[in-house]
């Protein structure tokens, strides 16, 4: 196996013979697999639209869950990869059945791009040896380009796999809202086709390669500001809400993950039964709406951020969901009690789908055979006063006081520190950051990187009654910070880099790669990322990132020095 996707890769190249999020090599090889059929698939599909022969919500839907399969601490389970891959094939061929028929007609040769590679993969040996499907994968993965590309073309050409990936994953959650733009699929089919067929000299070209990335981003903006409407359109919007973290008495169960939808679900199933539905990690922004707020049964928030749920699942008492990223593999005390959604999985662990009423029906009778919370215990957990609801909305009703601020000199800078975050101990350069800001600064946060500074009483920005420490939401609500940057350009007639806003933007996997791109592709400017660059981008397109972006990494050990260039701008 040769992973690179995140973070935390193993010595900051490449996880190769385990990952270091306990993805196994059989799992990494189907998903390379997985991959590799998908660019099969959008071949003939990015050719089928040329040809107004392409019409498949299913297939599109389809393409993106299997995309978000494969992100970081999604899927570890070896059995669903196959049927993934299947329907892959099955959704090419019919494709291609559609294709051949159109080209016979015309009386045009078949294209030749079209007889090799992913184009006709198929297993010899059925869908049920995994053994056969592993090595198949082993042959088709990020070195086996790298020997075509070279590591900086073939980094970049990954970093748009990965920012579809991630893009791919928030399409999902906006098309469980009830929001979808075709556009989207469109363009994941034909950039994985651009990456397998386009031009020979372009797909060599890190220029060219480097504005698909770009590209990536700027319809990761599409996907966000879908996603940002199906929220408010069906929740409600965001309203700045304490979150209660002190459990109460009774049967319970913890859903983790981002999917508002099967919250919903939850939440609707469990009201008036005496059961108490709490958040874990990318949850807790789910306090923030009023349309789930409402809810007698949403309890409160149980825990901290997705890296702590072994300690967390372990400990509560009660079934604990998984609805999508991060889930990592579950200790014996409570794998019995885990449950995984959607496109999640992990090996042996109940998967339900909380649609299905008998599915729910059996959740709700495991939940009333475990104890749940008696009134002792629930008193140990205090209250850690956290506070959401900080959307662009909120936000922007303040704008005019934020922006007499900025003139009196009461605010010298809005700080976005957020992001993903993970396990290691040098993540607390964000803790270190946020707490070195001078008290003239306002700190935005969103995604699961909060935990690093929300424990913290950043007090109000002097005598505005604003909060310091503002949470946005999920890393789903970055469109909302984005909006509220250019709102505030627009009032002060200037672009976003002239504003007084700093970005340290933590990262982990590849939802937050889509988010980098969109930045990017915005033209931010002077971003820190961190805690490390990404192994898949070279020295020289780091450099190449830096000359144009000035994107450069946080300086993990000295968060002061970088405290003090955010404050200069710099
Ligand atoms: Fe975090 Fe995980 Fe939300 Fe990510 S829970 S790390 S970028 O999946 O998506 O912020
Ligand atoms: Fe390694 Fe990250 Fe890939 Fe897991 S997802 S195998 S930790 S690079």
């Amino acid at each position: 196996m040769f992973c690179f996707q995140c973070e935390q890769t193993k010595s900051r190249r490449g996880c190769v013979t385990v990952g270091v999020c306990g993805k196994s090599a059989q799992v990494a090889a189907l998903q390379d697999l997985l991959i590799y059929v998908l660019r099969g698939l959008a071949m003939h599909a990015s050719r089928a639209m040329d040809m107004g022969l392409y019409e498949s919500a299913d297939c599109d839907l389809f393409v993106r869950k299997a995309m978000f399969s494969t992100l970081t601490n999604v899927n570890f389970d070896q059995d669903r990869f196959p049927e993934y891959i299947r329907q892959a094939v099955e959704y090419r061929d019919s494709i291609r059945s559609a294709l051949q028929k159109a080209y016979e007609n015309t009386g045009t040769p078949f294209p030749d791009v079209l007889n090799q590679g992913p184009a006709v993969w198929k297993p010899e040996k059925g869908y049920n040896d995994l053994e056969y499907l592993e090595n198949e994968g082993h042959e088709v993965g990020v070195l086996e380009d790298q020997d075509i590309y070279g590591p900086d073309v073939n980094g970049v050409r990954y970093m748009t796999i990965y920012g579809i990936k991630g893009l791919a994953a928030y399409s999902v959650h906006a098309e469980s809202l009830g929001e979808d733009d075709p556009l989207v699929s469109k363009f994941i089919l034909q950039t994985l086709d651009f990456l397998e067929t386009g031009d020979e000299a372009d797909r060599h070209d890190l220029g060219i390669n480097l504005q698909k990335a770009l590209d990536v981003g700027t319809t990761n903006l599409r996907v966000m500001e879908l996603l940002d409407r199906g929220h408010r359109k069906m929740f409600g919007i965001p309203t700045p809400t304490n979150v209660c973290t002190t459990p109460k008495e009774g049967k319970c169960i913890l859903v983790s993950g981002h999917d508002m939808v099967d919250l919903h679900l939850l939440l609707q199933a469990t009201e008036n039964t005496g059961i108490h539905v709490y958040t874990h990690g990318e949850m807790m922004p789910a306090h923030m709406y009023p349309g789930l707020n409402k809810f007698k049964s949403l309890a409160g928030h149980f825990g901290g951020a997705w890296q702590n749920q072994r300690i967390d699942f372990a400990t509560f008492p009660g079934p604990v969901l998984a609805s999508t990223n991060c889930v990592i593999e579950p200790l014996k005390s409570y794998r019995e009690r885990l449950y995984t959604l959607n496109d999640t999985g992990v090996h042996d662990v109940k998967h339900i789908d909380l649609h299905n009423p008998k599915h729910m029906a059996s959740l709700l009778e495991h939940t009333n055979s475990l104890p749940g919370f008696d009134i002792k215990t629930a008193a140990k957990y205090e209250d850690k006063k956290f506070v959401v609801g900080f959307g662009r909305e909120v936000i922007l009703q303040h704008a005019e006081q934020v922006l007499q601020a900025v003139q009196n000199g009461d605010l010298r800078r809005i700080c976005v520190i957020g992001g993903c975050d993970g396990s290691e101990h040098k993540r607390n350069y964000f803790t270190n950051l946020a707490s070195s800001l001078p008290t003239q600064t306002l700190i935005l946060t969103l995604g699961c990187a909060k935990y690093r500074i929300n424990h913290l009483d950043f007090g109000t920005l002097g005598d505005t009654g604003i909060p310091r420490l503002l949470d946005m939401g999920q890393c789903n609500d970055s469109y909302g910070a984005i909006m509220v940057a250019k709102e505030l350009a627009g009032a002060l007639d200037t672009d976003i880099n002239s504003l007084p806003l700093s970005i340290s933007l933590s990262w982990f996997e590849q939802k937050a790669v889509a988010v980098l791109l969109s930045l990017l592709s915005l033209g931010v400017k002077n971003i820190k990322l961190g805690p490390v660059m990404p192994a898949f981008l070279t020295p020289g397109v780091r450099q190449a990132l830096e000359d144009t972006y000035g994107i450069v990494p946080t300086d993990i050990r000295h968060p002061d020095d970088d405290m003090e260039d955010m404050m200069k701008g710099l």
